[in-house]
């Protein structure tokens, strides 16, 4: 089965609760599309693109799924209808109580309306690769060549690198690391 890598943010509440309980809850959700392979730690991440707004919980999971990715997308979009998130009222980069996007799908490289896998802008922002390093150090970029690590370690040789942009937080709701029974019994 082929392993997508899912980024989760939030910095809003949702009826689950502040934004670490609405990844946790979220997650349950992604469960249910496959089966939950790794995951990151949680961060507490500095808003990019707007900076006056709350700051973000990042974390992302690795999901084995057999859905196409169109039917993967659609299927995000209804877990982030469910906590909340009304796309059609919002600003870009905005405040969100959900945000789930395909970040890598196997090696698939998708360009299509609504969606572009790679995630466009997923080897720029620390928020989504320090969290995928944790979880698929090695993959690479199809574009540049460059592993996820060494994508990290080329932001944090930039001027202005700011180590406060993105801490670990420990939770109860949420056990970062690979599990074990992923792929066994979900046939
Ligand atoms: N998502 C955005 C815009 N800015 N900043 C952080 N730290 N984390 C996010 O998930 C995020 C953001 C739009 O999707
Ligand atoms: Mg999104
Ligand atoms: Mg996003």
């Amino acid at each position: 089965m082929p392993t997508a890598y899912i980024g989760m943010g939030a910095n809003l509440p949702s009826a689950a609760g502040p934004p670490a309980a609405t990844l946790a809850a979220a997650a349950e959700r992604l469960a249910a599309l496959g089966t939950i392979s790794a995951r990151s730690h949680l961060y507490s991440t500095e808003p990019v693109g707007i900076t006056d707004q709350p700051r973000f919980v990042n974390a992302v999971v690795a999901l084995e799924t057999n859905l196409e990715p169109r039917q993967l997308l659609d299927a995000l979009h209804a877990i982030e209808r469910a906590f909340g998130r009304n796309r059609p009222a919002e600003m870009r980069y905005g405040p969100r109580p959900l945000d789930l996007d395909i970040l890598l799908f196997g090696a698939m490289v998708v360009q299509a309306e609504g969606l572009e896998i790679p995630h466009p802008r997923l080897f720029e922002r620390s928020f989504t690769l320090v969290p995928l390093n944790e979880i698929a150090p090695s993959f690479r970029d199809p574009h540049s060549g460059l592993s996820v690590t060494e994508w990290v370690q080329r932001l944090c040789t930039v001027p202005h690198h700011d180590d406060s942009a993105i801490l670990p937080i420990e939770s109860d709701l949420w056990r970062p690391g690979v599990e074990r029974d992923a792929g066994r019994g979900a046939s």
